[in-house]
C-alpha cells in the first residue's frame, strides 16, 4: 500500500526532525514525503536534503497549502496522511492511523486530547477547539472529540471524493462535514501532542471565527431548512407578538390606535414567510439535484 504523506511548512525549524521520523516510522511502506513550502529560511532546502518532494506554493494559508500538496500526490498512492511540520505531531503515530484504514475505514483522525503533554495547547486553544468540535458534532452528527486536528489518514479514493476548497484554517472542519456529506467512514484514534518548536502561524482568534462562519455557511448550503427556517421562525414569532398587542387592544376598545405595531408586525410576519418559503424552496432544489 503506497502512501503520500504531506506536511504544509513556513519556516519550520523542527522540519528534519519530523522528517527522519517518518522516514522511520514508515521504513517498511512505500511511501513519499511532499512538502508544501512557503518558507524564507531553509526548510525547503533541508526538507529536499532529507528525500521529501517539495513544492514551493504560490497561494496562501494552510488549506491552500494542502489542496495544492494534494494535487502532486503519485497516481498509484492508496493512502494520504497529513500533519504538521512543527514537532507537535509523533510521525511515529502514523502507523496507528493507517491501521484503521486497513481495516476498511476511510477516513482516519488523531484524538490529541488522548496523550496531549502538558503546555502543549494553551487553555484558549483547548476550550476554542472545544466549542468549534461541539458545533460540528452538533450540527452534522460526526462522533469526533479534536475536529481540529492536523493529523490525519485518507483512503486516497475518498480523498478524490472531497471538494475541498476552503484556503485557510477552516479547510480542518471543512475536510470532516465533506466527509460526512458524502457518506465516508470516519473514525478516531489517540495520538500523542507536544509543544510547538518555533513560531506559530495561525492567529487562533482568527481562525476560530471563520471556522465559525465556514461551518455555519455549510449548514446553510447542505441542509437550508436547519439554516432558514429558525430565522423564518423568529421573525414571524415577533411578528405576532406585536399583532397581538394590536388585536388586544381592538378587542378591548374596538379601536386600533398602534397603527405602527400593526404595520411592523405585518412586515415582519411576511419577512418571516418570505425567509420560511425560501428555505422550503431551496429544500427542494437541493434534493432534486441530490437525485440526478
Ligand atoms: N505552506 C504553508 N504552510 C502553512 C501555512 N500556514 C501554516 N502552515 C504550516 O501548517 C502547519 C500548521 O500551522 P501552525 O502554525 O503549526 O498552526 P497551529 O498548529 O494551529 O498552531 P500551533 O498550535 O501554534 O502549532 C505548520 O507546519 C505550518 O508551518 C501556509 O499558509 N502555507
Ligand atoms: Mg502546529
Amino acid at each position: 500500500m503506497k502512501i503520500s504523506v504531506v506536511i504544509p511548512t513556513i519556516n519550520e525549524p523542527a522540519i528534519e526532525s519530523v522528517l527522519r521520523d517518518v522516514f522511520d516510522a514508515l521504513k517498511d511502506h512505500d511511501i513519499e514525503v511532499i512538502i508544501v513550502d512557503k518558507s524564507t529560511d531553509e526548510t525547503p532546502v533541508r526538507a529536499a536534503e532529507l528525500g521529501a518532494t517539495v513544492i514551493h506554493q504560490t497561494g496562501t494559508g494552510y488549506g491552500d497549502a494542502y489542496i495544492t500538496g494534494f494535487k502532486h500526490i503519485s497516481k498509484d498512492s492508496e493512502v494520504v496522511a497529513i500533519l504538521d511540520g512543527d514537532y507537535t505531531y509523533d510521525p511515529y503515530d502514523i502507523p496507528a492511523l493507517l491501521q484503521p484504514i486497513n481495516d476498511g475505514v476511510d477516513f482516519v483522525i488523531g484524538n490529541r486530547f488522548a496523550l496531549m503533554d502538558k503546555e502543549a495547547m494553551s487553555k484558549r486553544n483547548a476550550l476554542g477547539n472545544k466549542l468549534l468540535t461541539a458545533m460540528i458534532r452538533y450540527l452534522y452528527h460526526v462522533q469526533i472529540t479534536d475536529s481540529q486536528s492536523g493529523m490525519r489518514a485518507i483512503r486516497r479514493s475518498a480523498l478524490d471524493d472531497l471538494r475541498l476548497q476552503s484556503p485557510h484554517m477552516p479547510f480542518a472542519s471543512e475536510m470532516i462535514i465533506d466527509a460526512q456529506k458524502v457518506g465516508l467512514t470516519i473514525t478516531e484514534v489517540p495520538i500523542s501532542y507536544r509543544k510547538r518548536v518555533g513560531e506559530a502561524k495561525l492567529d487562533p482568534f482568527r481562525d476560530a471565527l471563520s471556522i465559525v462562519f465556514m461551518t455555519v455557511r455549510l449548514v446553510r448550503d447542505y441542509n437550508p431548512i436547519v439554516f432558514f427556517l429558525p430565522i423564518g421562525f423568529i421573525f414571524i414569532l415577533i411578528g405576532l407578538f406585536y399583532g397581538a398587542s394590536v388585536v388586544i387592544e381592538y378587542t378591548n376598545t374596538g379601536v386600533v390606535t398602534r397603527f405602527a405595531a400593526a404595520i411592523l408586525s405585518v412586515l415582519l410576519i411576511m419577512t418571516g414567510l418570505q425567509v420560511t418559503f425560501f428555505g422550503l424552496l431551496a429544500d427542494i432544489i437541493l434534493t432534486n439535484l441530490r437525485r440526478r
